[in-house]
């Protein structure tokens, strides 16, 4: 198979592309960190005999989105489009929240996702199959105290992926939409900008999620016989029962 991921230069991301070479599919990896996009490649491709290409865009940028994806002959024949680039920014009460940390987030985790959907389905309706794998959360399934915008933009990717399911069916394309719970990736680095003791404390007192264990689950999702289709999947660890309760070995409630 040849898998378009993009945000993998960390994370999910990076895991499903090491997980997804190491069983010997090429790849077309994607994001805004060049240097790391380069190093996986090179890995990847030493490492397993695959194919392995780069393409550095912010998927925010709807010029550069389909300036990356337009035209391109290796993208004819891609099977499977995993929609993973994403952030959340903050944890802030609604009324205290930034305004700029909302945009980001609804930019990158629904705008990207459409962007980068709508310049894939071209080749993938054109072949008269292929399979998109978006990339959710637990925060789609429900919100929590102060998870306001991020929630919301894993709802939209929890409706879009129903709506994908259903007007792409007659281009025989499937759609799967995976919800982690918490994992432990760059992600929470991420949501508080650089604050190692907050993003450490996350995860403090029970086993999280890694990036293997969803890639696996993306992989079994994406091998599965071609009239069958995983249509959405909720995974957590074991001390997570959805997305607001987290037992602690420490303390009972997480947030
Ligand atoms: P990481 O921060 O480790 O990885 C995020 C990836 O997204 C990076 O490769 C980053 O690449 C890419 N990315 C972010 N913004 C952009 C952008 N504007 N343009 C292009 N690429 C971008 O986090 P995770 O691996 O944990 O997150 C992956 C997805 O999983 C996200 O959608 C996240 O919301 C979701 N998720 C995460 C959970 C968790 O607890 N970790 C749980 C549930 C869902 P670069 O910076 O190089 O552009
Ligand atoms: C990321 C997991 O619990 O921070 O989507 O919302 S959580």
């Amino acid at each position: 198979m040849k898998i378009l991921i993009t945000g993998a230069t960390s994370g999910f991301g990076k895991a499903m592309a090491e997980k997804f070479a190491a069983e010997g599919h090429n790849l077309i990896i994607t994001g805004r960190r060049a240097d790391r996009l380069d190093a996986l490649a090179k890995g990847l491709k030493n490492q397993f005999a695959v194919q392995v290409a780069t393409k550095v865009f912010d998927v925010q940028s709807k010029s550069k989105v389909f300036d990356a994806l337009s035209n391109d002959t290796n993208l004819e024949d891609v099977d499977v489009v995993v929609n993973n680039a994403g952030l959340a920014l903050g944890r802030d009460f609604f009324d205290e929240a930034s305004l700029e940390d909302w945009e980001t987030m609804i930019d990158t985790n629904v705008k990207g996702l459409l962007y980068v959907t709508k310049a894939m389905l071209p080749y993938l309706v054109k072949r008269g199959k292929g399979h998109i794998v978006n990339i959710g959360s637990t925060a789609g399934m429900e919100v929590y105290e102060k998870g306001n915008v991020y929630c919301a933009t894993k709802h939209a990717v929890e409706a879009l992926s129903k709506s994908m399911r259903i007007d792409l069916v007659r281009h025989n394309i499937k759609v799967t939409v995976i919800h982690p719970g918490a994992a432990d990736t760059e992600f929470s680095m991420v949501r508080f900008k650089g604050d190692e003791a907050n993003a450490k404390a996350v995860y403090d007192g029970f086993k999280p999620l890694y990036g293997n264990d969803v890639a696996d689950v993306s992989y079994y999702a994406i091998t599965v016989p071609e009239h069958v289709c995983l249509n959405s999947i909720v995974m957590t660890c074991s001390a997570q029962p959805n997305s607001f309760y987290l037992h602690k070995s420490t303390e009972q409630a997480r947030f």
